[in-house]
C-alpha cells in the first residue's frame, strides 16, 4: 500500500520527535507536561479545548526549527519538504529584529490546505545564513565561509530523488517511504564529527547562530516544539519540575479575551557533549549549548488590520514599560484590557481576525437575510469559527533566538545590508513563497461563497 504525503509528514514528525527525545531528554518532559495540561483542559471543557483544532491534531502538533548555510541547501530543504506536502509560507527577516539581529532570513514550510493542516500540521521554521551581509561578515570572512559551506553536502542524492518522487506522485510505495523517512530523519541528527575549534570560535564572535550553521559540516534540528492549550499553566508546571524557563512568554499577554496569534516560551537546553579538533590536530571532548526546548500556544489568525492593531499594542506596551519601569505581563494585560476586542464576535465584526462562516440552520429564515457580514453575524444568521494562526512572529522568533544565544556577537550596523526579500527567497527555492494572509483570506472567502449561495444574499 502506498504511503500518502500526509502520512509521510506525520511519520516524519513522529520519528523526528523520537530522535530528538533521545538527544535532548528535557524535550520529552516538555511533551509530557504539554499533554498533561491538554488532557486536563479537555476534561474540564471539551468544547473550548477543541475550539482551535481537534485534540488529536493538537496532541500530534509540532514545529521544528532548522538552519542552513547556502541557497542550494535551502533549495534542497524545499524539495525534501515538498515531498512531505509542506510548502514555503512567509518571509521573516531576523537581521532587522529590534530585540536582536541574527544573520539569517527565514521561511516556514507547512501544509497550506485546510484538510492537510487538519490531518497533520507539521511545520518547520527554516533559516538561511546571510554571509553576504556586510553588517555581520567582512569580505574575507564571507569568502572563507562560502568556501567552507560549498564543500559540505547535507542531503544525500537518494533522499532528494525520493522527495522528488513523493512530490510528483503525492505518495511513495512502502519500501521507498521507509527509506525516505530514514534518510530524512538522519539528515537532522546531531553529528559526532569533530568541530574545528578555531573556525567555530571565529564565527561565534560574530554570532553563535553563524557558528551553529557555518562552523560545522552537518546540520541538525535545533528544537522541536509541542503545542499546549494553556501556556501559563505549562510554564508553572515546568518550573515546579525544576526546569527553568526563560523570563517571558513571547507574543500576546495572558488575558481574559480571545487567544490570538501565537504565544511561545522556551528553556535553554543543557550543554551537549561535542568533540573538537584543536589547532594541534588533537581531538578533545567538550560541550556546546545551542539547542533548546520551546512550547507554544496558538490562537486566532489576525487580518492585516488586526495585525496592525497588535503591532501598535506591542509598541504601546514597550513605551509604557520604559516610562513606568513595570514588568511586561502587567503592562500588557492593562493595555490589552483597554484596547483589544474582548470577544471573538467583536473581532469578527471589526474584521480584525479570520473566521470561516457557516449558515446557522437554527435561525428563523422567514424574513430575507441582510446583505452585510456584520449584520449576518449580529442577527445570528451565520456562525463564525476561528481560523487558527499557522505561522510565526518575527519578534518572538528573534526573542527565542536571543534568549538562547551565548552572547550578543558583533555587528556593524553602518555597513551595507545584503538586499534579500521574499522574492529573492522564492527564486532560491524555485518555488512560490506563499503569503500567509492570502491563505487565510482564501479560506474565509471559500466559506463566504457557500453562505452567499445558501442564503442567496450578496454578503459584503
Ligand atoms: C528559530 C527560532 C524561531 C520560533 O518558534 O519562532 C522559532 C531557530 O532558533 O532556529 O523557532
Ligand atoms: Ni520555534
Amino acid at each position: 500500500m502506498a504511503v500518502k504525503q500526509w502520512e509521510l509528514r506525520a511519520a516524519f514528525a513522529q520519528r523526528l520527535s523520537t530522535m530528538y527525545g533521545t538527544e535532548v531528554p528535557a524535550y520529552t518532559t516538555l511533551v509530557d507536561v504539554s499533554h498533561e495540561v491538554n488532557r486536563d483542559l479537555l476534561a474540564k471543557d471539551p468544547e473550548q479545548a477543541q475550539r482551535l483544532g481537534s485534540i488529536a491534531r493538537v496532541t500530534a502538533e509540532r514545529h521544528g526549527a532548522i538552519r542552513v548555510g547556502t541557497p542550494e541547501e535551502l533549495r534542497q530543504v524545499g524539495q525534501i519538504f515538498a515531498g512531505l506536502g509542506m510548502h514555503p509560507v512567509g518571509f521573516y527577516d531576523l537581521r532587522e529584529a529590534a530585540v536582536s539581529a541574527v544573520p539569517v532570513v527565514s521561511t516556514a514550510f507547512r501544509p497550506i490546505d485546510e484538510d492537510e493542516l487538519a490531518r497533520n500540521p507539521f511545520r518547520v521554521f527554516t533559516s538561511l545564513l546571510t554571509p553576504a551581509d556586510r553588517r555581520f561578515f567582512n569580505a574575507d570572512l564571507q569568502h572563507r565561509l562560502e568556501n567552507f559551506l560549498s564543500r559540505r553536502s547535507l542531503f544525500p542524492a537518494e533522499l532528494i530523488s525520493l522527495a522528488e518522487r513523493a512530490e510528483r506522485d503525492g505518495e511513495l510505495e512502502q519500501a521507498d517511504a521507509q527509506r525516505f523517512l530514514e534518510l530524512a530523519v538522519r539528515s537532522f541528527e546531531l553529528s559526532h564529527e569533530p568541530v574545528d575549534r578555531a573556525w567555530y570560535a571565529e564565527l561565534e564572535r560574530i554570532s553563535s547562530v553563524a557558528a551553529d550553521i557555518g562552523g560545522v559540516t552537518t546540520t541538525h534540528i535545533n528544537h522541536l516544539t509541542p503545542r499546549v492549550l494553556d501556556i501559563d499553566e505549562l510554564y508553572e508546571r515546568m518550573e515546579r519540575r525544576g526546569i527553568t524557563m526563560i523570563d517571558d512568554i513571547q507574543g500576546p499577554p495572558r488575558w481574559d479575551g480571545p487567544d490570538v496569534l501565537l504565544r511561545q516560551t522556551s528553556f535553554r537546553a543543557l550543554a551537549e557533549p561535542r568533540r573538537f579538533r584543536e589547532a594541534d590536530g588533537s581531538v578533545t571532548e567538550d560541550s556546546l549549548r545551542v539547542r533548546f526546548g520551546e512550547v507554544e500556544a496558538r490562537g486566532i489568525a489576525l487580518t492585516p488590520h488586526g495585525r496592525a492593531t497588535y503591532d501598535e499594542l506591542v509598541a504601546e506596551v514597550d513605551r509604557r514599560r520604559t516610562e513606568t519601569g513595570r514588568g511586561r505581563a502587567e503592562v500588557a494585560a492593562k493595555v490589552w484590557g483597554q484596547r483589544f476586542p474582548r470577544s471573538e464576535a467583536e473581532l469578527a465584526r471589526k474584521d480584525l481576525a479570520y473566521f470561516t462562516f457557516t449558515v446557522n440552520t437554527a435561525h428563523d429564515h422567514a424574513t430575507p437575510p441582510p446583505t452585510t457580514l456584520p449584520e449576518l453575524i449580529d442577527q445570528g444568521w451565520v456562525r463564525a469559527e476561528p481560523i487558527v494562526y499557522e505561522d510565526f512572529l518575527p519578534r518572538s522568533a528573534a526573542g527565542i533566538f536571543q534568549s538562547n544565544l551565548a552572547g550578543d556577537g558583533s555587528k556593524d550596523l553602518t555597513q551595507q545590508a545584503a538586499d534579500l526579500d521574499g522574492e529573492w527567497m522564492a527564486g532560491v527555492l524555485e518555488r512560490s513563497l506563499h503569503d500567509p494572509y492570502d491563505l487565510y483570506a482564501r479560506q474565509r472567502e471559500r466559506s463566504l461563497e457557500s453562505v452567499r449561495q445558501e442564503l442567496c444574499t450578496p454578503v459584503t
